[in-house]
């Protein structure tokens, strides 16, 4: 079965490519010669996931699979959450967005954060559904770190010392929020087989 990977981040793709392996056929967006702005106007995770994951279906009827993530910050009252590609603006800088983030918690001592995915599979019956997975740790002070992308260099998991973006990528695909909801994906997929 042919999946369209309903995302213009090529960083997902590498990571949900790196995860699924090789026996999934994956086609992403620019194999498919879209190259337009997925619109993403909900207020929630699920809603915006969903959205993408219907424009790339209606447009192509193939199954679609779209990711919508973010990162969730106790002492900011979940911020940045469903607004984390565009916190700092629309220009999504990844470094404006950490700088801003760092700024808010800066003397907080609760450091509390988790990244949460958000993965809705459309097929060509019109059956939907949503696979969520979330990883837990804590905001650093100080970006650290160059692999990942996004707020990765300031975000370390719950029980290892280093930042998603100082660790291996696959350390990262095996213990982050992507992973999670991948796992629950492939579960279903292989029951539904
Ligand atoms: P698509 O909508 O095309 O999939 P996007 O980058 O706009 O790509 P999101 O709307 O899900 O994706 O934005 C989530 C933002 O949260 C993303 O731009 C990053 O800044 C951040 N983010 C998501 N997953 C992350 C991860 O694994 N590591 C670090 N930051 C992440």
């Amino acid at each position: 079965m042919k999946i369209c990977l309903a995302t213009n981040n090529k960083h997902k793709i590498e990571e949900i490519s790196a995860v699924l392996g090789p026996e999934y056929h994956l086609v992403t967006l620019n194999e498919m010669g879209f190259d337009e702005v997925l619109p993403e106007t909900g207020t929630t995770l699920e809603e915006n996931s969903l959205q993408k994951a219907k424009f790339i279906f209606e447009k192509y009827k193939i199954p679609c699979l779209a990711d919508d993530s973010g990162l969730e910050i106790e002492a900011l009252g979940g911020k940045p959450g469903v607004d984390s590609a565009h916190y700092a603006g629309p220009q999504r800088d990844s470094l404006a967005n950490m700088n801003l983030v760092l700024d808010q918690i800066a003397g907080k001592e609760n450091r509390n954060a988790c990244f949460k995915t958000v993965l809705t599979f459309l097929e060509v019956d019109g059956t939907t559904n949503q696979f969520v997975g979330r990883v837990d740790g804590q905001i650093v002070d100080e970006p650290k770190g160059a692999n990942g992308f996004g707020y990765d260099p300031i975000f370390v998991p719950n029980n290892y010392t280093k930042s998603f973006a100082e660790l291996e990528a696959n350390v990262k695909n095996t213990i982050s929020h992507r992973a999670e909801a991948l796992k629950v994906f492939v579960d279903y997929l292989k029951k539904s087989k």
